[in-house]
């Protein structure tokens, strides 16, 4: 037992701490252990946007402000651990985005990487570095670091979209850069469809050469996605945990599409139960087909399409699926894998 009584440690190291403070140092000890902890410590919580609830206030979204005034008319999904932070995890942006007919938001860049995920509408269009593509329901499509792109919807119907970026590990880097040119459409420079014909057929230009991690492929149709998960579901048993899981990648290196989010897709078959399952990357879902469950941690989320939900990193989870299920997802994993921190556990 200490021969000094506490309070008066406690008095001194208080007095100590008072004085260092005024010289911007402070004591780890009375830190260490929120610091350093012995697994992830994530504000970030389990949660569902039902399509049900948002849809409507997207919808009114349009009605308050136009795609051109707004520069991007989104309605960002917070993470209720994160609010006012714009974070759907801790790392990544979410939100869901509105075009409405006749309606562009004009061209700008930033350093910040994004990648967009249709949920609704058909035929509106992105451009990126010159080169629009037709968006249809279930298509991934990358926005890479630092390219020109607008978007425009020429077609008769609302499209909705989900955003993904890297915004939150941009700022923790303090690499933040954004422009906006003169015009408001870029001008085109290649056809559409011309990055998947060089990119998108598991073969590429002769003289191809990197301009940098993020893949030359910018748009994954849904169209090929959903053929690649039913010859699976046809021929091969689920994975315990994932069922027919596949990841998106930069066909030129077989690495992840995007050198900061990662991009995946999988099958849950009709009366699917999986096994519990943990990874350190928090992860955001949209459910493009089917139904189902989320056992995540104490929680359970009901999902259907549309609906957007989180599993927070290293929360053991589990998927249930009533019908035969589709579910897209994004998560910091390439971050992590860089840089040998990732881990899983089945
Ligand atoms: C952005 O550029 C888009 O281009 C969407 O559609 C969401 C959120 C924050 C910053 C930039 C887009 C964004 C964004």
């Amino acid at each position: 037992m200490s021969a000094v009584p506490q309070t008066r440690i406690s008095e001194e190291r208080k007095d100590f701490y008072a004085r260092i403070d005024k010289g911007h140092v402070a004591p780890l000890w009375e830190v260490l252990h929120e610091l350093v902890t012995p697994k992830p410590k994530t504000p970030c919580v389990p949660v569902v946007w039902k399509w049900e609830t948002v849809l409507p206030w997207i919808l009114e979204s349009g009605k308050l402000i136009t795609a051109k005034e707004a520069e991007r008319r989104v309605l960002v999904l917070e993470n209720p651990g994160l609010r006012g932070k714009s974070r759907a995890t801790h790392s990544l942006y979410a939100g869901l985005q509105l075009v409405l007919p006749g309606e562009i938001a004009p061209a700008h860049r930033h350093s910040q990487s994004a990648m967009r995920f249709i949920v609704s509408g058909d035929g509106a269009y992105t451009a990126v570095d010159g080169e629009r593509v037709t968006m249809h329901v279930g298509d991934f499509i990358i926005t890479p670091s630092w390219t020109w792109h607008d978007h425009g919807n020429p077609s008769k119907e609302p499209i909705i979209w989900m955003d993904v970026l890297d915004i939150p590990i941009v700022e923790l880097l303090d690499a933040q850069f954004m422009e906006r040119p003169g015009v408001e459409i870029q001008q085109t420079t290649r056809t559409e469809g011309q990055s998947f014909a060089r990119y998108g057929n598991a073969m590429l230009p002769l003289e191809f050469k990197p301009k940098g991690r993020t893949s030359p492929l910018f748009w994954y149709p849904y169209e090929r996605t959903r053929e690649a998960l039913a010859t699976l579901a046809g021929s091969e048993a689920p994975h315990p945990c994932h069922g027919h899981k596949l990841q998106y990648v930069n066909p030129a290196t077989g690495g992840a599409a995007m050198p900061t989010i990662g991009t995946f897709v999988q099958l849950l078959p009709k009366g699917f139960s999986g096994r519990d399952y943990r990874c350190t990357d928090s992860t955001i879902f949209s459910c493009v087909e089917g139904s189902g469950r989320a056992r995540i941690g104490a929680e359970v989320i009901e999902f259907g399409p549309k609906d957007t939900f989180v599993v927070p990193s290293w929360m053991q989870h589990r998927f249930e699926a009533g019908a035969e299920t589709v579910l897209f997802s994004a998560s910091d994993r390439p971050v992590q894998q860089a840089l040998d921190l990732w881990r899983e556990e089945a």
